[in-house]
């Protein structure tokens, strides 16, 4: 949790020119030390400094996760000083700018099926509410516990679909019948595959809201959606706006960084623009209590077996670095699993380039 927001962003901003410092300094010397007369090497040497500075910022993520270790804080929420965007920071040649998502404010795919390759029904039931939430079809769930459970029979109540799907398909092709290492694989499921543009749609209108982390991992309360959180009870379906604790919106900015944060918006704290307050639950059973308050004369509902599923603190973060060296931009994304000590090892990591 961060106290003083504005004081902690210098610190923070502070650190990160000193570690981009260390950077720059090793991507120069590693320029003077090859040819400059090769010019066709430019734009592959500017990607290699562009990765250095990457990978320095990805360092500097990893150590603000480590000061803000569950030691330290047992609650992870968009006051915490790892969720401030780095604004466009000058290095020698070109800028940064980066930002971190908790990835356990979006619904891991992963836990629709447990251990044993079968369906987890609590979790199946989140997310098919959070498919009607998005307007999209219940089927889809069916057929993403198909795609992922490790048996080769559809699911029985519609929209489950196996092997003979697949190979019907042109090329044709097979069920995972395992866990996902990416949301992308998605788009191969049925309902979301082929060409159709229903299906690109409905896939693109999902990816927002899904992530594919190792099984087992809890909602944050304090960085779900208001779409997720309206999915966790049939009674919260219209409730995820009130619940939710992100100031003006910053979910939907997912996973881009946006400006960065406004010193002024920081002190504000976790008051939105419309006066609503966003103060983070301090613990789940905060939420609860919130989420089944006699609203309108009538309690609300929350399953024992939703509960389980809860958290107010993560262990799976996005690191975002953008960087534009010589004309080259690159962004680089980061996937940080944060063990109980706070130090962070590297699930997944990808770059774009544009
Ligand atoms: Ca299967
Ligand atoms: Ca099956």
């Amino acid at each position: 949790m961060m106290n003083r927001p504005g004081k902690q962003r210098g610190v923070v901003i502070l650190v990160v020119l000193g570690i981009i410092a260390v950077a720059t300094v090793s991507a120069v010397n590693m320029q003077s030390s090859q040819s400059l007369t090769v010019r066709r090497f430019q734009g592959y040497q500017n990607i290699q400094q562009a990765e250095a500075i990457a990978a320095a910022a990805e360092r500097f993520a990893a150590a603000t996760l480590f000061r803000d270790a569950p030691e330290n804080d047992a609650v992870d929420s968009r006051e915490d000083s790892w969720a401030i965007a780095i604004p466009p920071l000058p290095v020698a040649g070109g800028t940064i700018s980066g930002c971190v998502y908790d990835l356990q404010g979006q619904f891991n795919v992963n836990n629709l099926v447990d251990d044993n390759g079968v369906a987890d029904p609590a979790q199946l039931a989140v997310f098919s509410r959070l498919l009607d939430a998005l307007a999209l079809n219940r089927d889809i769930g069916r057929a993403l516990v198909d795609w992922l459970d490790s048996d080769a029979e559809p699911q029985l109540e519609g929209g489950g679909a196996e092997l003979e799907t697949y190979v019907a398909q042109v090329p044709p092709y097979r069920p995972a019948n395992r866990p996902m290492v990416s949301t992308t694989e998605l788009r191969q499921v049925h309902g979301l595959n082929g060409s159709e543009e229903e299906a690109l749609e409905a896939y693109e209108a999902l990816l927002p809201f899904v992530v594919a982390l190792p099984r087992g991992t809890s909602i944050n309360v304090n960085t779900a959606s208001p779409e997720l959180l309206s999915a966790l009870s049939d009674d919260l379906s219209s409730h995820g706006d009130t619940l939710h604790r992100w100031p003006d919106e910053g979910w939907t900015q997912f996973p881009r960084c946006g400006e960065g944060v406004d010193v002024a918006d920081a002190i504000s704290g976790s008051v939105d623009s419309d006066g609503e307050d966003r103060t983070p639950y301090e613990t789940v059973d905060a939420f609860i209590t919130a989420s089944t308050l006699d609203v309108d004369g009538q309690n609300k509902t929350l399953s024992d077996a939703v509960k389980n599923l809860l958290s107010v603190s993560s262990t799976h973060f996005l690191v975002r670095a953008d960087i534009e060296f010589g004309g080259s931009n690159m962004t680089q994304y980061s996937v940080l699993q944060r063990e109980t000590d706070g130090r962070s090892t590297v699930l997944r990591r990808w770059q774009s380039l544009d």
